[in-house]
């Protein structure tokens, strides 16, 4: 009897390992995006279909980090007008683009999980073709042409900048932990699983789920003492590195990983391991037209 428990115990734990693999085993059969797909994602006012509608996100200045955080040394950015999604990416909108959806917790509105950095950065690529943009990386060295006016992640300080919108205090509605759940699913509130997206109030600059459902992607590489040596304008991350930046907090995570400025890493996943766990999402930006002549003007 107890070798029986046993056995079914270490089957359940054999099945939990592939489940959470199971991610790989999809890429065998992926649907190319239809024609109507292709027809219908004619680019809208914003450049995207209804579901991906971007924020324009003004040029400026702000005071990026957290003085409480080791890697986080608060210093001076300047940063160029760029597009962010005012949603994560959704399952719905995963799917519809890639023709796959590799999320654990299955359904349209929730948020895209389980997919990796270099997964995030082909949907992008994928995304800009299909609204006949100009795709920004080149998916064999997965360095990312800011030039291009498709869609690619925000880099680690465009994040930080649209989700402060302006604040300077813990999180974009002040230092009161205690309104968090007004504004975010996290450990306290969110039930063991991510939520729909666009269900809890947005920052000032009108982004939802900024804190918690989900880990959001940035391009940049992860180095901890990267903001010690980054340029003032537009720095894009360390040259190289291991682990890419996500930030944001999700579902799973305390209030303190919430905060504005905290910084966490993840491996991008170049290889078909399994990696992409069902904390980390994604939302996209793009370079605003016009952005490179107004750096020069500063
Ligand atoms: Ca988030």
């Amino acid at each position: 009897m107890k070798h029986r428990i046993v056995g079914a115990l270490v089957l359940t734990g054999a099945l939990a390992l592939l489940s959470s693999c199971q991610r790989d085993g999809q890429t065998d059969a992926p649907k190319e995006p239809s024609v109507t797909m292709k027809l219908s994602a004619a680019p809208a006012q914003t450049g995207t279909d209804s579901k991906g509608e971007m924020v324009q996100i003004p040029g400026g200045r702000f005071l990026m980090g957290d003085k409480d955080e080791v890697d986080a040394t608060p210093h001076e950015v300047v940063l160029g007008a760029f597009l962010m999604d005012k949603y994560l990416v959704t399952q719905e909108q995963y799917q519809k683009v890639t023709g796959a959806n590799p999320s654990r917790w299955k359904a349209d509105k929730n948020p895209v999980e389980q997919v990796r950095w270099s997964d995030a950065v082909t949907f992008c690529n994928k995304r800009s073709e299909l609204e006949k943009l100009e795709p920004c990386y080149d998916l064999k060295t997965w360095t990312c042409n800011f030039e291009a006016n498709g869609y690619r992640l925000p880099t680690e300080a465009e994040w930080e900048y649209a989700s402060r919108a302006g604040s300077t205090t813990a999180y974009f509605f002040g230092d009161n932990t205690s309104k968090l759940g007004d504004y975010a699913w996290f450990a306290k509130n969110a039930g063991g699983h991510p939520r729909p997206v666009g269900q809890k109030q947005p920052n000032a600059w009108g982004l939802y789920d900024i804190c918690g459902n989900v880990w959001e992607w940035c391009n940049d590489f992860y180095g901890v003492d990267y903001y010690k040596e980054a340029p003032r304008e537009n720095p894009r991350g360390p040259k190289t590195g291991e682990n890419k930046v996500v930030r944001g907090g999700a579902w799973k995570v305390s209030a303190e990983s919430c905060r504005s400025g905290y910084r966490y890493n993840e491996s991008p996943g170049y290889a078909d391991v399994c990696f992409g766990y069902d904390i980390y999402g994604f939302r996209c930006a793009r370079t605003a037209a016009g952005t490179r002549l107004r750096e020069k003007s500063q």
